[in-house]
């Protein structure tokens, strides 16, 4: 049962800002210098997942098998084109509603914090702008265990002081929402129903809470 929300944590990836479409530029050119074409849809099984793993599914798609040190050397080469993208990134790419309901949230006073697997989360809040709306920001640096485990979730909530029953996780990704279901949290899919199938709820995205509320108000 879960109680309040007291705590929102949300993902970065789907859910805050589409940088899906960087990392499959990058992982594309990585590929092909290592010889093969890498699609759209084998870039789908990439989102939620953490670098490394990244990489060995991108592998397999190109049935390729390289020693620790090269896998190593491509996921950093992957990341240098990666960081160049991102850098040029602003405001304008925030995704419909999710400044706006992060406002809104924080006006009522519940906590925020940011939980993605990703290393270069603080980089990419910065070039947003939105760095002061979370009172945590928990990535890929922080943890050790990728989602499905809880650990990232967890940690959130400890920084935050909140605990597990009385926050929400906003995820996209199918492991997410195992992860926020491990942790005893609540539970928002962003995306397709049939993908999320085992969130409490499913939502379009962050806009379609802010049409609960008035949101004419400027926050
Ligand atoms: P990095 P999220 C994830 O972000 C991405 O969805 C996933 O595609 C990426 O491999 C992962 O971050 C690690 O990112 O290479 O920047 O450390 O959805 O957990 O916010
Ligand atoms: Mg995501």
């Amino acid at each position: 049962m879960i109680n309040e929300m007291r705590a929102a944590i949300f993902d970065l990836d789907g859910v805050i800002v589409d940088t899906a479409k960087y990392h499959y530029l990058a992982w594309k050119r990585l590929a092909k210098e290592l010889g093969f074409e890498f699609s759209e849809t084998d870039n789908e099984r990439l989102k939620g997942v953490s670098r490394m793993r990244s990489l060995e599914i991108l592998l397999e798609v190109g049935g390729l098998t390289l020693s620790d040190e090269a896998k190593t050397a491509a996921a950093a080469r992957k990341n240098t084109w990666y960081v160049e993208y991102i850098t040029r990134m602003d405001a304008s790419e925030i995704l419909p509603g999710a400044a706006h309901y992060l406002r809104f949230i924080r006006a009522r006073g519940v906590k925020t914090a940011l939980g993605s697997a990703s290393k270069n989360a603080p980089t990419i809040l910065e070039r947003l702008g939105i760095t002061p709306l979370f009172d945590a920001v928990v990535d890929g640096n922080k943890v050790s265990r990728a989602k499905p485990d809880p650990e990232v979730f967890l940690r959130a909530a400890h920084e935050l002081g909140i605990p597990p029953a009385s926050c929400v996780v906003f995820e996209d990704a199918d492991a997410g929402i195992e992860a926020a279901l491990r942790a005893g949290m609540g539970a928002v899919g962003v995306g397709r129903p049939e993908v999320l199938k085992k969130a409490d709820m499913v939502i379009g995205g962050l806009w379609q809470l802010n049409i609960l509320f008035n949101n004419q108000a400027e926050l």
